[in-house]
């Protein structure tokens, strides 16, 4: 008997089907941020990353240009299996040679290259305007800067990605998720919390105030607790951003790096489920701060993962990776933090969630805990295996990825 066989009859015993777990796996899609291949640089001019967001590290082979960014998205697309999207930001835009472009005035056709990259490879593609590492971000604020030229050009910006965002759903037959983050706050102290946050909504109001299909581009809002030299205040705060979402019927957009440390994301989904039709996660890795470290499979991953899946709310929750690490090779962390969030999801889908619940119900709660601690070590990895095998791609990637970074002159 092979070892997924045995697996499977292990799994079997626990009232978990594996074949149904892998069959739905493989229809989750998890957009792929484009910004772990080139430390959140971007093609648009700016070759420092600020906003109170950091790479830190000096691993060589940083992708400089869009051919190189395509090149490695191809290699790590290659090693990762199931339903992928491409998650872009608006500073990945791609100007012609000799051409001059700025936030304030892309357009869908300068992304055109990225909508022949997504076709190529049968994936779907995410958006989001890129609202840092710019000179119009005047004293750490964006929309909610009290100068009104600053909020009106990046209210254009906003506009002009809603249009990229509506262009890309038509172009790739899937909808977009179009996400809302701002670096706006402060080192210390304010004196009025409330009117950035004031100006913030309206000029949100005013970038969603453009006509937009919602049924091809849906528009999330990301909150945050604090950045680097954004210490005491940020304007875009959980709740500001919950109540916004909710106020105006967007999706909330939440980022497990943005949270007090003890706070965990995983026990704030099923609240927004109980009052979003959809939610939204950036899936990151923080260590002691919004480190964006690689997503590893860890207790938080599957905890994240299981309260989707026992809320039988796949369907319901855009699932995105957020992290930029610039110390090891970049192409194996997309590889290992994409290939961990779905192992995390396939450590839930083979959950005996009914059974948990019921022992709860029961107050069973001795029950519950032993069902937990011996389905941590039941044959998960010969299962994992088999998807792999399934889906075309190795177990071990390690070797390929190192015979790729040894053909780059970077
Ligand atoms: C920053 C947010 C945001 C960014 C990306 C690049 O703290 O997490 O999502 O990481 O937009
Ligand atoms: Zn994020």
């Amino acid at each position: 008997m092979s070892r997924y066989e045995e697996a499977k009859k292990q799994y079997a015993s626990f009232g978990v089907d594996c074949e149904q777990a892998l069959q739905k796996l493989a229809t989750v899609p998890i957009s792929i941020h484009c910004w772990q291949g080139d430390d959140v640089i971007g093609f648009d001019g700016s070759d420092s990353l600020s906003g109170g967001i950091q790479t830190t590290g000096d691993y060589p082979g940083r992708a400089r240009t869009p051919d190189e960014l395509m090149a490695d998205l191809d290699k790590a697309f290659s090693l990762i299996p199931g339903k992928k999207k491409l998650n872009l930001h608006a500073s990945y835009a791609i100007a012609e040679p000799g051409e001059h472009i700025d936030r304030d005035t892309i357009e869908p056709k300068h992304f055109k290259k990225w909508v022949e990259f997504a076709k190529a490879h049968g994936v779907g593609l995410d958006f989001n305007p890129t609202f840092f590492a710019h000179p119009m971000v005047k004293n750490n604020l964006t929309l909610s800067s009290p100068d009104k030229s600053v909020r009106s050009f990046w209210i254009e910006h906003g506009k002009r990605c809603l249009a990229i965002a509506e262009y890309f759903a038509e172009e790739t037959g899937e909808s977009c998720v179009m996400n809302i983050w701002i670096p706006d706050g402060m080192k210390d102290i304010p004196g009025d919390r409330m009117a950035p946050r004031r100006r913030f909504m309206e000029s949100l109001d005013e970038i969603l105030s453009v006509p937009f299909d919602r049924s091809k581009v849906y528009v999330t809002l990301e909150s945050k607790v604090f950045g680097i030299g954004l210490e005491a205040y940020t304007v875009g705060s959980a709740e500001f951003a919950l109540s916004y979402a909710a106020g105006r019927k967007i999706t909330p957009l939440m980022d497990n790096g943005h949270y007090h440390p003890t706070e965990l994301v995983s026990d704030k989904i099923s609240s927004l489920l109980l009052f979003h039709e959809k939610i939204a996660l950036h899936i990151t890795r923080p260590m002691r701060w919004d480190s964006d470290h690689v997503v590893l499979f860890d207790d938080e991953t599957r905890e994240i993962a299981r309260e989707i899946v026992r809320a039988d709310a796949l369907s319901r929750v855009f699932l995105a990776t957020d992290y930029f690490d610039a110390s090891i090779n970049r192409i194996s962390a997309w590889i290992t933090g994409v290939r961990n969030v779905q192992k995390a999801l396939l450590f839930a889908l083979l959950q005996p969630n009914e059974t948990l619940r019921s022992l709860q119900d029961q107050n069973d709660m001795t029950a519950l805990m032993v069902w937990q601690e011996e389905l941590k070590t039941a044959p998960f990895g010969d299962v994992w295996m088999e998807y792999l095998t399934r889906q075309g791609v190795p177990g071990a990637y390690l070797e390929e990825v190192r015979a790729y970074e040894k053909t780059l002159c970077r």
